[in-house]
């Protein structure tokens, strides 16, 4: 198959990569997006969003004339979509309280492509999705064109050809692994996923591993539910040997140094858009087997106020005077190096700590350079160096760069709740 043409419905943190990575192999990219914002600010050759050596690549592609941005997707031989997978959080949607995913996303990114189709498109799915959302995208795409055939109909010998390739890289490092890591190519049917394998290879150095869409969709929700279990069984052991006197840093380091023991840091929780969502999507279809992946969730998701009851602990026992108090929080970012606080345990500890105490609460993150909306009336935002000195009592949220080369020659000097181990 021949893909000149291809056409990317969302360019967030993956869309706006893959087409930059196609249009660097001099394909004809149309991105879309319904952000009139992010589609000027591309057309310009700049980007909407921090990933490192992303706005270099994008500014050669546009000005090559490989990437073009709009709003209406247009005919192509290709379309990836790589549009939000939510939960909804509205307790109307949840059972149980289980978060159920919304692919309100996907539907109006298919409604939108659906007119332009022509026999012999490929459609890849791209958006972290729960089992079974590639058949119904397929579905919904044969009802908006009865004209055309589609896998789930005639197999192989289908108009359209339709694979779910699930994104798999690492914020911080999408330009590298987008090109090097193994890539799961989920298709409805073998001629599919040879096709979209086809597709891929364009600049995918890493091997294209072919299954059917439903495993390559439960094959990433669990990557994300493994991590997110490993990483509840390191919070759970924090937890634990705060109460047995253990140094629980010490404790990991000793345990994985066993030839088939690996287990993740503990932390203030998880955040981000992807470990704490994803598992969900698994509890909610199998709600009665999936137990672990559930009790985790909750685990990770208990850890912010734990560390708030730790705070208020270590505040009161601080001196009795009067004096109003100075709390420091170290990091907002929901992850060391990057400026994303989106979904951040960090943002909702302070939150819930200035709330919560009668201190001045002072906010430190060499890469957030503005609060967010919900901390802007709380708190201030500081340089650690200029204000540590007058600090009671320091909170280590992230343990981005700056703050693990201090420590590694300086002891804090005050009291310290060190969720990161920065000082192990
Ligand atoms: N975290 C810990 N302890 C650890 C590791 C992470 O508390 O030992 C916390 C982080 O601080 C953060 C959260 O977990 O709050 C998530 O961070 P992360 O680095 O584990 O993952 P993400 O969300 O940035 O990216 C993940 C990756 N998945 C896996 O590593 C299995 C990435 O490859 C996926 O592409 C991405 O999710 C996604 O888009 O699904």
């Amino acid at each position: 198959m021949k893909f000149e043409n291809i056409c990317v419905v969302g360019l967030g943190y993956i869309g706006l990569p893959t087409a930059t990575m196609f249009a660097s192999r001099r394909k004809h990219v149309v991105g879309v997006d319904i952000n009139q914002h992010a589609v000027d600010t591309i057309s310009r050759g700049e980007i909407h969003i921090v990933e490192p050596d992303l706005d270099i690549a994008v500014h050669a592609a546009v000005k090559g004339g490989y990437l073009r941005a709009t709003t209406v997707p247009e005919k192509a031989d290709a379309f990836l979509i790589a549009v939000p997978t939510p939960f909804r959080k509205d307790d109307a949607d949840t059972c149980d309280g289980v978060p159920t995913p919304d692919l309100s996303y996907i539907q109006a990114a298919v409604r939108s492509i659906a007119p332009v189709l022509e026999k012999g498109n490929l459609i890849i799915l791209e958006s972290t999705s729960p089992v079974g959302a590639t058949e119904r995208m397929a579905a919904w795409l044969a009802d908006e064109r009865p004209d055309l055939t589609f896998p789930q109909q005639v197999g192989d010998q289908a108009d359209i050809l339709i694979a779910h390739c699930p994104e798999r890289v690492l914020p911080g490092r999408v330009m590298l692994e987008l090109i090097d890591n193994d890539r799961i190519i989920g298709g409805m049917t073998p001629r599919c996923a040879t096709a979209a394998c086809q597709l891929y290879k364009e600049f995918v150095r890493g091997a294209c591993l072919l299954t059917d869409a439903r495993t390559a969709e439960m094959a990433k929700l669990t990557e994300n539910a493994f991590r997110d279990v490993n990483i509840a069984f390191a919070n759970e052991l924090s937890m634990i040997c705060e109460a047995e006197g253990i140094n629980v840093w010490e404790l990991i380091e000793l345990a994985n140094r066993h030839p088939r023991v690996n287990i993740l840091q503990p932390g203030p929780g998880v955040g981000g858009h992807c470990i704490a969502v994803d598992p969900w999507f698994i509890v909610s279809r199998n709600p009665d087997t999936a137990r672990l992946i559930s009790t985790a969730r909750r685990v990770n998701d208990l850890k912010p106020g734990w560390v708030l009851g730790k705070i208020v602990e270590e505040l009161s026992a601080l001196d009795g005077s009067d004096r109003r108090k100075k709390v420091g929080f170290y990091g907002l970012a929901f992850k060391a190096d990057i400026d994303d606080t989106r979904e951040s345990p960090a943002v909702k500890i302070v939150q819930e700590a200035a709330r919560l105490l009668s201190a001045d609460i002072l906010v430190m993150d060499p890469y957030v350079k503005e609060l967010p909306a919900s901390l802007i009336p709380v708190c201030d935002l500081v340089e650690f160096e200029k204000v540590r000195g007058e600090l009671d009592l320091l909170v280590v949220l992230v343990d981005h760069k700056p703050i693990k080369a201090w420590a590694s020659d300086n002891l804090p000097g005050i009291p310290v709740i060190d969720t990161r181990g920065v000082w192990k």
